[in-house]
């Protein structure tokens, strides 16, 4: 059977990338298989956080994911630090895993490596989420294309285990998104739309924005020079990638479909910014009834940490009793 496992870290307000690629499918996904969902708030330590706001941003997140519409009814919402399996598993998968394969690790060479004051942390994060995964038998992990490298990893690390120390792993396949898998900055549309970019930036929609600042930052989105609308990622950013936000805002699978329809930005960007506040304004409005009840948040992380404690048990042993403790 099917088991859907994701994550979120509260490293920064969640942006549109964080809905297209990842929060936005778990809502459709949980009612098609076992679902977990986790805030990743252990990944958040990876880089200089503040404990304050990274408490904040945990709760912000898990009531963002209610507000998006999952059901702790039918999905497990989870925090990752309740659990102390996550970190458990880690530590079996760090003695799984070899150095030369994650200082292969992209995010590790674009964020710290050859830094002195680069956390460990942030080397190992990728056993974590490793462990993140394979600790629930995930079949299936529904991410943006910044973690498809993680999830190939979490993939080698189940292979080499079972190889090694006999069958105890599910081995996960990637659910990579087919619309929205990465989306670019507005202001730099050759980099992603970051929740760690700088709060006043124009080139990330946060999913707490209000109407009108969406509006703005859409209107000042970075385009080309030339004058007709087209979908050609590579030579054109800006505009294919108003048209992938378009496309994963109205459920069209073809974003080069939409090109033909308009022959100016004005008209794009306005239906753009429309689809976009559409999609976000029910989140919003729901976000706004939960925040005044933390308590009710609160309960229902409780309540997932003590079903995904149940569902990780077995996992865990078998891998234990594998590898000879
Ligand atoms: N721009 C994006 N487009 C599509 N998917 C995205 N995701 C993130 N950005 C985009 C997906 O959202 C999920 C959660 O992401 P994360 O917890 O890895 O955090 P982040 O938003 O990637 O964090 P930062 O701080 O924005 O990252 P860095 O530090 O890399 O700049 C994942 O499924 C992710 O793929």
């Amino acid at each position: 059977s099917r088991t859907i496992f994701s994550g979120i870290q509260p490293t920064g307000r969640l942006t549109l990338g964080n809905y297209l690629g990842a929060l936005g499918r778990f809502v459709d996904l949980q009612h098609t298989a076992r679902c977990v969902f986790c805030v990743v708030d252990l990944h958040a330590l990876t880089v200089v956080h503040d404990p304050k706001e990274l408490r904040r941003l945990t709760r912000e997140i898990a009531t963002l994911y209610l507000a998006a519409g999952l059901d702790p009814a039918v999905c497990v919402l989870t925090r990752q630090s309740d659990l102390p399996a996550h970190t458990e598993l880690m530590y079996l998968l760090e003695s799984t895993a070899y150095v030369g394969e994650l200082s292969r690790m992209i995010q590790f060479k674009e964020k710290g490596r050859g830094r002195p004051r680069t956390r460990v942390s942030l080397y190992t994060y990728p056993v974590l989420m490793a462990a993140d995964i394979l600790l629930y038998g995930s079949t299936e992990v529904p991410v943006g294309d910044d973690q498809r490298q993680h999830v190939e990893l979490a993939r080698d690390l189940a292979i080499r285990f079972n190889r090694t120390y006999g069958p105890t792993f599910v081995v996960p396949e990637l659910s990579p998104a087919t619309v929205g898998a990465r989306v670019m900055d507005l202001q730099n549309p050759t980099t992603k739309m970051s929740g760690s970019a700088p709060a006043d930036s124009l080139g990330s929609i946060r999913l707490l924005d209000p109407p009108e600042v969406i509006v703005r930052k859409i209107s000042r989105a970075v385009t080309d020079a030339s004058p007709d609308v087209g979908y050609d990622p590579e030579n054109r950013p800006g505009v294919s990638n108003l048209l992938e936000i378009l496309a994963g805002c109205t459920g069209e699978a073809d974003p080069a479909a939409l090109a033909g329809k308009y022959d100016g930005y004005a008209a794009l960007k306005r239906d753009t910014a429309d689809a976009v506040v559409g999609v976000l304004k029910p989140l919003q409005n729901r976000y706004a009834e939960l925040v005044a009840d933390p308590a009710h948040v609160d309960a229902t992380l409780r309540l997932g940490a003590e079903r995904a404690r149940e569902l990780a048990a077995p996992t865990l042993a078998a891998a234990r009793t594998a590898i000879g403790l």
